[in-house]
């Protein structure tokens, strides 16, 4: 069994933009800029917009964290969005998710500027996605990727069962997967919480992409011997033994179902870190394209 070592690749890659900064700015390039808004006070969504807002000091782009009040209404926060696509500093924007209830996400998604949609969650981002051209991808999907880039695994003709069908996650995972790409070019199956008989089609699957939400869902008998385990959950359950009285995991059962495979992420230091990864190779991106309008 081999680690995908969130870590390991992630460092790599933001050495990689660090560099590529400094190459675009010598180049007479404008520093890259990212909009961030977080709306209430979420702890998880204060800790991931916390880590973006620093790995932006880190690689050297310019950031902007907007935090605003839960009771915000929905025409404020589209208002706050127009905002930032009109202006000319931001290069990226997100809006970290979830949103309180009364908020259409939907909503607020589709009055990010296309140009500036970073996350890759804007309709046109996902319909360019869906149609193989140049376009912002999804964070998690995008840096789940990168990862399988790194180790040079080739999926050509596997069998890849993705569990769980977000718009965000899911979803794109099962496009970027069947794509004739490298990686990619795999045969796809979508399961999720309705599937009947799911250990039908997990014991079959060459790689399995966990994006259920719940904590360690994926068990060792749901597991073909050899396989590759991408694990997308973040879930935190009691653990008395820590100091803060509980810890992560991820969607899979990961002490019994990793002796068994060939590859296997581990949460945390997986894929949370490549999705910081995914989002700041999309800021940079949008930085270069908005560069030569
Ligand atoms: N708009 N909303 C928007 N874009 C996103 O891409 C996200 N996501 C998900 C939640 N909402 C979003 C994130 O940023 C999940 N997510 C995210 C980002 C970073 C990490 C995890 C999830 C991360 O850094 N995880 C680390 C540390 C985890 C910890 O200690 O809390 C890890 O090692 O997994």
């Amino acid at each position: 069994m081999q680690l995908l070592d969130g870590v390991l690749v992630s460092g790599h890659i933001k050495e990689q933009i660090k560099q590529e900064v400094k190459d675009w700015q010598a180049g007479g390039g404008k520093q890259p800029h990212l909009a961030a808004i977080l709306v209430g006070n979420n702890p998880a969504s204060e800790a991931y917009v916390g880590s973006k807002v620093k790995h932006c000091e880190e690689l050297g782009f310019g950031s902007t964290l907007l935090r605003l009040p839960a009771n915000i209404t929905e025409a404020q926060l589209i208002d706050e969005v127009n905002k930032l696509n009109n202006n000319d500093e931001v290069d990226g924007i997100l809006v970290q998710l979830p949103l309180p209830n009364h908020i259409s996400p939907d909503a607020v998604i589709n009055a990010i500027h296309p140009d500036k949609d970073v996350d890759g969650f804007h309709p046109i981002s996902q319909g360019r996605m869906l149609l193989g051209q140049p376009t912002f991808l999804p964070a998690t999907p995008y840096g789940i990727m990168l990862m399988l880039e790194y180790y040079k695994i080739d999926t050509t003709g596997m069998h890849c069962v993705v569990i769980g069908r977000s718009n965000i996650v899911g979803t794109p995972m099962t496009i970027l997967m069947s794509r004739a790409g490298n990686p990619g070019n795999a045969t796809v199956t979508m399961c999720h919480s309705k599937t009947k008989n799911l250990k039908d089609f997990t014991r079959s699957a060459d790689i399995i992409v966990a994006a259920i939400g719940r904590p360690r869902y994926v068990t060792a008998d749901m597991v073909k011997e050899g396989a590759i385990i991408i694990d997308v959950g973040i879930n935190r359950v009691d653990d008395a033994t820590k100091k803060s009285g509980s810890r992560l995991v991820g969607d899979v059962d990961f002490d019994n179902v990793a002796p068994l495979c060939s590859y296997i992420t581990p949460v945390p230091k997986g894929v949370g870190l490549m999705t910081i990864c995914g989002l700041m190779k999309n800021t940079l991106l949008a930085a270069k394209l908005r560069g030569k309008k």
